[in-house]
């Protein structure tokens, strides 16, 4: 049986870190869908259109890689996708304890979904969408922290 895992998020927008994920996951899944969080609740700087283009741009050569959006709960999705497993990012200890409520609850709704953490490489550790927004909003260089087509398009977005 194919084994399919989801790397959900808001990836407003992706950054190296994500990507890294990614691209480490398709190595371990048969199919990965990055599944972007469509929240009508919050504000983002992209728009969820924006962002799936990003990442369709950034994986296309990723054969085992599709890029979809989701609505509602996470777990709904998952079995709408008849996915097994998540992805989730680790970087520092403060990412844990939301990791771990984020596993647990997972676990709640479907004992048969299991969350695969995978650590962030050294590079990207202190990386997040946020801090690349706040550094590109005021004109700081965040060349080597998103890729080129991201890059380009935070520039569009603050110049307005
Ligand atoms: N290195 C490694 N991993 C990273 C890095 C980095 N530099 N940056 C981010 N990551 C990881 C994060 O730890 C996370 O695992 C993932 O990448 C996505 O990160 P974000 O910040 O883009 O997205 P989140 O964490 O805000 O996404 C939250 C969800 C959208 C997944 C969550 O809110 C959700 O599922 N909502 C739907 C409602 C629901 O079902 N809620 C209950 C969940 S149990």
């Amino acid at each position: 049986m194919k084994k399919v895992a989801v790397y959900p998020g808001s990836f407003d927008p992706i950054t190296q870190g994500h990507l890294d994920i990614i691209q480490r996951g398709a190595r371990v899944f048969d199919h990965v869908v990055v599944a972007v969080l469509h929240n009508s609740q919050k504000k983002p700087l992209f728009t969820v259109e924006e962002r799936v283009h990003l990442i369709r741009e950034v994986t296309q050569e990723i054969g085992n890689v599709e890029v979809d959006h989701f609505e509602g709960l996470l777990v709904d999705y998952i079995h709408n996708r008849k996915a097994t497993n998540v992805i989730r990012g680790l970087r520092a200890i403060t990412d844990f304890e939301y990791e771990l409520q984020f596993a647990s609850m997972m676990k709640k709704l479907d004992v048969n979904i299991e969350t695969l953490f995978m650590m962030t490489n050294n590079q990207y550790s202190f990386l997040s969408s946020g801090i690349v927004k706040e550094v590109a909003q005021y004109g700081g260089d965040v060349g080597n922290l998103v890729p080129a087509i991201v890059e380009e398009a935070l520039k569009q977005k603050y110049m307005k």
